[in-house]
């Protein structure tokens, strides 16, 4: 492994190549009797569902790492741990994404089909989400046993998935048959939400890691979590508005949100946003499969200007996340707190 602290394109190169490694020791675990057919599913199970994805979780971990190190080039053992850790939030990514895009309905992800819709996988994929849950502790184990921050390691990623799981049940449970009222939608109900299902697993669990592996005790980083999970919120509306108008192509999956009567943040603006005509419209087409009747919200979104109230959103949150990280006093966790923002500011995909 050549250069491990160069540009970012051979950074990934050596990421991936730490996956092909953990893959390899999880292929080869003796903790059960393989054979031919079971290896090859969870190798093909991994490949189709891990590493496909943007991996900006993951690559922040070694990012964060290297600044928190203030400059110091890091050895290969450094860079090889930093990208397992990565390679955990990844792994645990795609663990909630395949029961995700179970339960969401969804079509296509990473811009191919949803795992569970791949001919022979099916419900099969609810057992494969339980397995990439389960190799996270097993990749833990191998590579953290002997760390002294191993325990906090641990109860970090059962923290947060917890958090996870809870934000998903609030997200699932807004949205069940013969209960569908808009008007329980509310921006603090959908701030709880997105807050639980994406800030914490996605924006603090990586610089959490990070931290531990610098020999930090997260309790006295309190405000770097604030910051991340305030960010975190920012993504996840940006995740909100894509889904109705991004790019399929670019994100990679066809929205569901308006079908799955989502409390998205769409939704919550535009009632916010728009006349008790347009209000009935909302009420009688919001969550219903039919795309005649998808049509008619989406025609509501654009009459009242949403992209326009997203756009005012997204320099105000910019704004108010910047000054936050500049009354850090630490220039070191500034700049991860920076590299985080760049990455997602005004993103498409
Ligand atoms: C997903 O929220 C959250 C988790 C924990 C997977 P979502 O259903 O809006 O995500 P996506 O738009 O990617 O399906
Ligand atoms: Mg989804
Ligand atoms: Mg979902
Ligand atoms: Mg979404």
């Amino acid at each position: 492994m050549a250069n491990l602290n160069g540009t970012t394109s051979d950074l990934r190169s050596v990421f991936l190549g730490v996956y092909s490694v953990l893959k390899s020791e999880l292929l080869n675990d003796l903790a059960f009797e393989w054979t031919d057919d079971s290896r090859q599913w969870v190798d093909r199970m991994l490949d189709y569902n891990v590493p496909g994805g943007k991996l900006n979780r993951g690559l922040s971990v070694i990012d964060s790492y290297k600044l928190l190190k203030e400059g110091n080039d890091l050895i290969e053992d450094e860079v090889f741990l930093a990208s397992a850790l990565g390679w955990c939030i990844e792994w645990l990514q795609a663990y909630f994404l395949v029961l995700d895009d179970i339960m969401d309905s969804s079509h296509t992800r990473r811009g191919q089909p949803c795992w569970f819709r791949v001919p022979k996988v099916g419900m099969i994929a609810v057992n494969d989400g339980i397995m990439l849950r389960n190799h996270i502790p097993r990749i833990l184990k191998k590579h953290f046993r002997e760390k002294p921050y191993y325990v906090d390691l641990l109860d970090l990623f059962n923290e947060v998935e917890f958090q996870t799981a809870a934000g998903q049940m609030i997200d699932l449970i807004t949205t069940i048959e013969g209960e569908k009222d808009l008007s329980k939608y509310s921006l603090p109900l959908h701030r709880r939400i997105v807050q639980y299902k994406t800030a914490y697993y996605s924006f603090y669990l990586p610089v959490a890691c990070a931290l531990l592996m610098a020999g930090e005790n997260l309790d006295n980083h309190v405000n770097v979590k604030n910051v991340l999970i305030d960010m975190g919120i920012y993504f996840q509306v940006q995740d909100d508005y894509l889904d109705c108008f991004g790019d399929p192509d670019k994100i990679g999956k066809i929205g569901t949100d308006i079908e799955d009567f989502k409390c998205s943040w769409l939704v919550v603006k535009a009632l916010e946003h728009c006349n008790e005509e347009q209000k009935k419209i909302l009420f009688e087409h919001y969550g219903k499969a039919n795309p005649a009747d998808v049509a008619k919200v989406k025609a509501v979104y654009n009459d009242i200007n949403l992209q326009g109230v997203f756009a005012e959103y997204e320099s105000k949150s910019y704004d108010r996340i910047t000054s936050s990280i500049d009354a850090h006093p630490s220039k070191a966790v500034q700049a991860v707190l920076k590299s985080f923002l760049s990455k997602i500011y005004k993103r498409h995909k």
